[in-house]
């Protein structure tokens, strides 16, 4: 009786089982087949970068560009049309001129003015290359990089952006707070030292920017810093005043370490178009600029102001802002820009 019993609880369980089984099965085929694994947006190359960030002064150009390449061929009011779209985009009148005549000479009268396009491409990636030069480096530290360059034009912000740049790659970066003439600006530097991951070497608003830059290369010497960074007022009460001082800073660098600063960068707000051209006459002599960061390519329409600066001053542009968040800097290529700037489809 009892092993009837033992039976038949069995067969119940075995059956139970079974049926659990048989529905668990048919569930998982009902469901759906697993989705594909969401792919990650490819991050955007840079010249995707560049081309966003030109998308102002290529609307602005637009129109009368499309119209320059779509006349039937390269004649005088082709160049006009050329000379007018490349003044708007505050290439300047130097470095627009010199394009247009070496245009003249490179395609014939009777070509296309999509010819125009093509060697006008060519020939703004080449004179942009002929003057361009990568940022300085050492054979050992510290890489000294002085940022001059009139208030709000974005220094501070392209100091931070720099050295969270050197820092993910693995460098060592101290700053240095020279800009001590306006209120809140060792505050921001800070700021910008802490997202970047890089220690500031400050002292208190009025002190003497030398002294801080000073005590700013002793600090990365003992400390074996990779490079450093320092940061410098944009305005005085004068401008004399500014020059001096920046001649002052540059003289105590070059004395804690001999050959510095390597690099003096002058950073220019792109925004400013012609006024920059003004700033970059002032500083280059005086504080022995060797490159520009162009900052706020994103916001305007003036972007041609790459092309004239670099042609008038025979300066390198090296860095380009494009936004004002750290990771919104890149180093300038010239190939990129001037595919971005003209590109084959409007
Ligand atoms: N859109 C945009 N804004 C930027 C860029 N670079 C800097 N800015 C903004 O420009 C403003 C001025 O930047 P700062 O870095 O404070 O300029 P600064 O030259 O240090 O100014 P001072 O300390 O007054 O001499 C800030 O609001 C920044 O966020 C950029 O590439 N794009
Ligand atoms: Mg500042």
């Amino acid at each position: 009786m009892q092993d009837w019993i033992w039976l038949a609880l069995s067969g119940v369980v075995l059956l139970t089982v079974l049926i659990a089984g048989a529905v668990a099965y048919a569930r998982r085929m009902a469901l759906p087949p697993p989705s594909e694994p969401t792919a990650i947006p490819a991050a955007p190359s840079p010249a995707d970068r560049f081309a966003a960030a030109l998308q102002r002064t290529r609307d602005a150009l637009g129109g009368t560009l499309r119209a320059v390449f779509g006349r039937e061929h390269a004649d005088e009011e082709a160049y006009e049309g050329l000379e007018e779209a490349l003044l708007r985009a505050d290439v300047g009148t130097r470095a627009t001129s010199a394009l247009l005549d070496e245009l003249r000479k490179r395609v014939p009268k009777d070509a296309p003015g999509s010819a125009l396009r093509r060697e006008l491409r060519a020939l703004v990636r080449e004179r942009l290359e002929r003057h361009s030069t990568a940022l300085a480096t050492v054979p050992s530290g510290p890489l000294v990089i002085l940022v001059v360059g009139v208030n709000g034009s974005g220094k501070t912000t392209t100091i931070g952006k720099l050295a969270a740049r050197y820092r993910k790659e693995g460098r060592t970066v101290l700053l240095g707070a020279g800009d001590t003439f306006r209120a809140g600006a060792i505050e921001q530097l800070k700021v910008w030292g802490e997202r970047a991951d890089a220690p500031v070497i400050a002292q208190q608003e009025g002190a003497d920017p030398a002294a801080v830059c000073h005590d700013t290369l002793q600090a990365a010497v003992a400390r074996n810093i990779d490079v450093v960074i320092c940061d410098t007022a944009g305005r005085l009460q004068a401008q004399k005043a500014l020059m001096d001082e920046l001649a002052k800073v540059r003289k105590v660098i070059g004395r804690i370490v001999p050959g510095a600063p390597h690099e003096t960068l002058l950073v220019l707000d792109g925004t400013m178009g012609q006024n920059a051209f003004s700033q970059a006459r002032v500083f280059k002599d005086v504080a022995g600029v060797t490159g520009v960061a162009l900052t706020k390519l994103d916001g305007t329409a003036k972007g041609g102001v790459v092309i004239g600066i670099s042609e008038e001053f025979e300066l390198p542009v090296k860095l380009v802002g494009v936004g004002e968040k750290v990771e919104d800097l890149r180093t300038f290529d010239p190939a990129a820009f001037a595919g971005a700037l003209f590109p084959d489809v409007d």
